[in-house]
């Protein structure tokens, strides 16, 4: 059987971006390869169920985002080009004290609402370009997304995958059992119509009118104004949904919805939001706040939240045509 391409020959051969950079995403694939095991071990190592207090975000953390976090935050403050990094799990920005190079933003467990029930959860990452010459603050973190030099996500299911883009296309990654990322998925492409759709129906009472429609019309089936059926899957993990979208098409939603009408939806903009819209975007596929792109998004805070509309491009389309009116 001939050998699969290992991610540090696939860096080695890609002569888009620096040493540098190709040095922060080893970094991270590296310790996704270590909180894979840690994430496999589960009960046997004493490591699910929760942390016993609330994030930055209110939200209970698991013992499970704590010790990724700081498996994270330990390896890029060990890496000479990493300048700043910033977590979900963090409440601010943190300085390793070198300038230039990257900033690295972070949800070390997407998903970790569902690691007790052992369904896929994941490690999402955007790179951003440091400041020259002085320390980042938080301010240097606030970069559109289209300002990312590398984004992915590993994805610690039936498979542990990496899915990643540097300066273009996007390409996934398998950890084999020797632990090394193996080149098993080389032109990642998202099929641009699909006839599934995901997004947490139990919100439907909560949405705004365009959001409604649009589902409305997929429920309807055959017999509705979109002439076919439409499946319909809910994961809960972003990173398994998307993973979804990304093999073989599809469209997810976590809109604003009136819950709590001040906050601009569930997910984050510099955590999630922008790598997932960059990897959409560069498979192909198209990623919206319902608004604009988006990658467009000037962002005015660490913690962000935005609506996310993202997948097959025809049918992300037809909810942005909604969106306008
Ligand atoms: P998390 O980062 O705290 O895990 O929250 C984000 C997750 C996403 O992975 C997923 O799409 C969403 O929350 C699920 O939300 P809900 O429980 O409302 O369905
Ligand atoms: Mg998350």
């Amino acid at each position: 059987m001939t050998k699969l391409t290992t991610l540090a020959d696939h860096l080695a051969a890609d002569d888009t971006a620096s040493s540098a950079l190709k040095g922060v995403v080893s970094t991270i694939a590296d310790t996704c390869a270590r909180i894979s095991k840690v994430v496999a071990s589960g009960a046997i190592s004493g490591s699910l169920g929760a942390a016993g207090h609330v994030n930055v975000q209110d939200e209970e953390q698991k013992k499970l985002d704590v010790i990724t976090n700081d498996m994270l935050s330990q390896a890029l403050k060990a890496d000479a080009a990493v300048a700043g990094l910033a977590s979900e799990e963090l409440e601010t920005i943190e300085a390793t004290g070198r300038t230039g190079g990257f900033l690295v933003t972070f949800d070390p467990l997407d998903g970790s609402s569902n690691i007790d029930v052992n369904v896929s959860v994941g490690t999402i990452f955007s790179v951003l370009p440091a400041p020259e010459g002085k320390s980042p603050a938080e301010a240097d973190f606030l970069q559109p997304g289209r300002n990312q030099v590398a984004a992915g996500y590993a994805i610690y299911g039936p498979q542990t995958m990496l899915v990643l883009t540097l300066s273009k296309g996007v390409v996934g990654f398998t950890l084999d059992a020797d632990g090394q990322w193996r080149l098993t998925h080389a032109d990642i492409a998202i099929p641009a119509d699909t006839a599934e759709f995901a997004i947490n129906m139990s919100n439907q009472r909560h949405w705004a009118e365009p959001i409604r429609r649009y589902v409305d019309g997929c429920l309807q089936g055959k017999d509705g104004p979109r002439g076919k059926n439409f499946n319909m899957r809910w994961v809960a993990s972003m990173v398994a949904d998307v993973h979804r979208i990304l093999m073989r098409g599809g469209i997810f939603m976590y809109p604003w919805d009136a819950r709590e009408p001040e906050k601009p939806g569930k997910l984050r903009l510099l955590y999630e939001g922008n790598p997932m819209s960059l990897i959409v975007e560069r498979a192909g596929g198209v990623s919206t706040d319902a608004k604009g792109a988006i990658l467009d998004i000037q962002p005015t805070k660490l913690h962000q939240r935005v609506p996310v509309v993202l997948g097959s491009a025809n049918e992300v389309a037809l909810v942005a045509d909604l969106s306008r009116g």
